[in-house]
Order: structure tokens, then C-alpha cells, then sequence
């Protein structure tokens, strides 16, 4: 299908909103970022999201997507033969991967954040552990000695879980403990230099400083 008008709407230390940035650059599709004001909502955003006034929320020609994974599977799909598949093709992989997506949207942001923006819980930190330690066995079973999840090229939960890096780094210094750990997680430790040395990827993540900046700032009013 033709690339036609694309538009996303962003809010730029978001993760949900990276992993689609990500995608984007992956399949080499151009498109107009309009970063939105999550404490000041747009009419834009209002109109493009009523039910749930989240980003990200892509915007193609006349169709509006919302939802992270929802608008990738989209990309994929409507893009298929440009850039690599980001959804696996065989069936039981796709299906591998949406479960460790689903465990790592589930498990892991909710409580980085709550352990970074609020008072530290120790309860939360141990999850980003446990959940941590599960992926590093996720990742020997779909990376199969590959660089990625994906195996040799980006995919659907090398996306979902790179989008986190910068706040799993942010939080460890926030919390002044190792949540990545060589030790433990060896295998994760490689896959994140594979990862963040990828031109998709460094487009589009913010640093770790800006990340943990605004971190603290949300901290500091929540407590
Ligand atoms: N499940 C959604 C989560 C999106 C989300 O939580 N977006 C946050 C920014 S990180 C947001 O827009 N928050 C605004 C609000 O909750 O009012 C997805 O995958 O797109």
C-alpha cells in the first residue's frame, strides 16, 4: 500500500510511543510527529483517542489507530514487504512473541514507574527483578543464539522491551541498584548493546539523563 499521509501523536519519554517510532523508521515509512501535552490534552488527541486520551495514536490519511501494539501489527501489516517483519510469519513464533509482549506490557512498565516516580516499594522492585530474570530465559528460547528476539533483526519484543531501556537504566539510578544485571543476565546485558548501537534506535530514544530528570520531577510532586 501507498505510504500516504502518516501523523503520530507523541509524547517524547513515553515508551508505548517509541516502540512505534521505532517501527516507523524500521520500515522507513515518513511521517509527521506532533508531541502532545499529556497534562493539557489536545483537541487533536481528544478527537483521535476519546475512549482512552492516550498516546501514541497514528493517523493515516483519513484512519486513526490506537494503541501501541495495535498500531504496529497495523504497520506490519499494511507494510509488509517493506523493511523486515516485525511480527514473526511462522504462527507458534508469532504466538511466543505476543505472549512475552503482553507479560513484559503487563509486568514491567506499570511497576518501573511506580518504583522510579513514586516512593520506592520494595515489593516493585523486586517484580522489575523477577520479570527481568524471566526475559533473560525468554530471550534463549526466541533469539535461538541470534543478536535479537527477533533473531537477526529487530522484532515485536525486542520493540516492546527496548523502548524500556532507558527508563530500566533511569530507575537504577533513581533506586541506586542494578536492575540489569551481568550476573544474572547475561544474555539481556548483549542483546541491549545490540540493540541500542541499531540507527532505528537511536533516532528515537531519549537519553538516560532526560529520562531520569523527569523521573525525579514526577517523584518529587508525587511525594
Ligand atoms: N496500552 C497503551 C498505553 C498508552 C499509555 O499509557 N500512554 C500514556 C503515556 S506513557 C498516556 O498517554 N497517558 C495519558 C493519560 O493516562 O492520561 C498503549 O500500548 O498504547
Amino acid at each position: 500500500m501507498a505510504q500516504g499521509d502518516l501523523k503520530l501523536l507523541g509524547e517524547w519519554a513515553s515508551p508505548y510511543v517509541i516502540r512505534v517510532r521505532m517501527v516507523l523508521e524500521q520500515k522507513g515509512l515518513s511521517y509527521e510527529y506532533l508531541e502532545q501535552d499529556l497534562y493539557n490534552k489536545s483537541e487533536l488527541l481528544l478527537k483521535h483517542n476519546p475512549i482512552h486520551k492516550k498516546v501514541p495514536v497514528l493517523i493515516h490519511g483519513d484512519r486513526t489507530i490506537c494503541e501501541s501494539l495495535v498500531i504496529l501489527q497495523y504497520i506490519d501489516e499494511n507494510w509488509p514487504g517493506t523493511g523486515p517483519h516485525v511480527l514473526p510469519v511462522d504462527p507458534y513464533e508469532r504466538a511466543v512473541a505476543r505472549f512475552w509482549t503482553a507479560y513484559i506490557d503487563d509486568k514491567l512498565f506499570p511497576s518501573i514507574l511506580m518504583a522510579t516516580t513514586k516512593e520506592t516499594k520494595a515489593e516493585k522492585t523486586a517484580d522489575i527483578l523477577a520479570t527481568l530474570e524471566q526475559l533473560e530465559g525468554a530471550f534463549k528460547e526466541c533469539s535461538a543464539g541470534k543478536e535479537f528476539f527477533g533473531g537477526d533483526s529487530i522484532g515485536w519484543v525486542d520493540v516492546t522491551l527496548g523502548c524500556q531501556l532507558t527508563w530500566i537504566r533511569a530507575a537504577e539510578k533513581i533506586l541506586g541498584l542494578k536492575l540489569l544485571d551481568e550476573m544474572k543476565m547475561p544474555l539481556l546485558i548483549e542483546w541491549e548493546k545490540h540493540f541500542l548501537a541499531a540507527d532505528i534506535v537511536k533516532h528515537v530514544l531519549p537519553s538516560v539523563e532526560r529520562v531520569e530528570e523527569l523521573a525525579r520531577m514526577l517523584r518529587a510532586s508525587a511525594n
